[in-house]
């Protein structure tokens, strides 16, 4: 079991896709261990997104991300931290696939509706950032073994 952050961010809040887009997380076979709704300042919008500073996007991201708030959410699953990222598809909502929550949903660079660690070590990093101890879940969603057999 892998554990892996999930942001709705505030493009997808806006557009109350929130829901449409968790559905499609639960239903390949991810649970909801973490969940809440925030206002994020600039401190951890910077820290969240540090490996971009001084890109040419940076500010417009920093701008974007505390515009508005995010859900933030921490899913449990079998290969979650890959199985979020091919859910999402590509970063350019304009260049993802049909059939991805970008490509079906986004037809941009920066609002692409949803962040997913990319990495074991970045979930780890991600999850401490976000989520104080006692706010993820530890516990067996009923009949994971339906989910995950074989
Ligand atoms: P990812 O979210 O697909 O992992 P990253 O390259 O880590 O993509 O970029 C982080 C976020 O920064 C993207 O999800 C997107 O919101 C934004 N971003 C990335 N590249 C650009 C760009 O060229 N212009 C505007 N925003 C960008």
């Amino acid at each position: 079991m892998q554990r892996t952050l999930v942001i709705f961010k505030p493009d997808c809040v806006h557009r109350r896709l929130v829901g449409q887009i968790l559905s499609r997380f639960e239903a390949k076979g991810l649970a909801v261990v973490g969940l809440k709704l925030i206002q994020v300042d600039r401190a951890l919008a910077e820290k969240h997104y540090a490996e971009h500073a001084g890109k040419p996007f940076f500010e417009g991201l920093i701008g974007f991300i505390t515009s508005a708030p995010v859900v933030v959410g921490v899913l449990e699953g079998n290969e979650a931290i890959t199985v979020v990222r091919t859910l999402l598809g590509a970063t350019n909502g304009v260049a993802a696939a049909p059939g991805t929550i970008r490509g079906d949903y986004s037809s941009s660079k920066q609002n692409n509706l949803v962040h997913g660690s990319d990495s074991p070590e970045s979930a780890e990093r991600e999850i401490a950032m976000w989520f104080k101890a006692g706010e993820v879940a530890s516990f067996t969603p009923a009949g994971s073994e339906w989910v995950i057999g074989g």
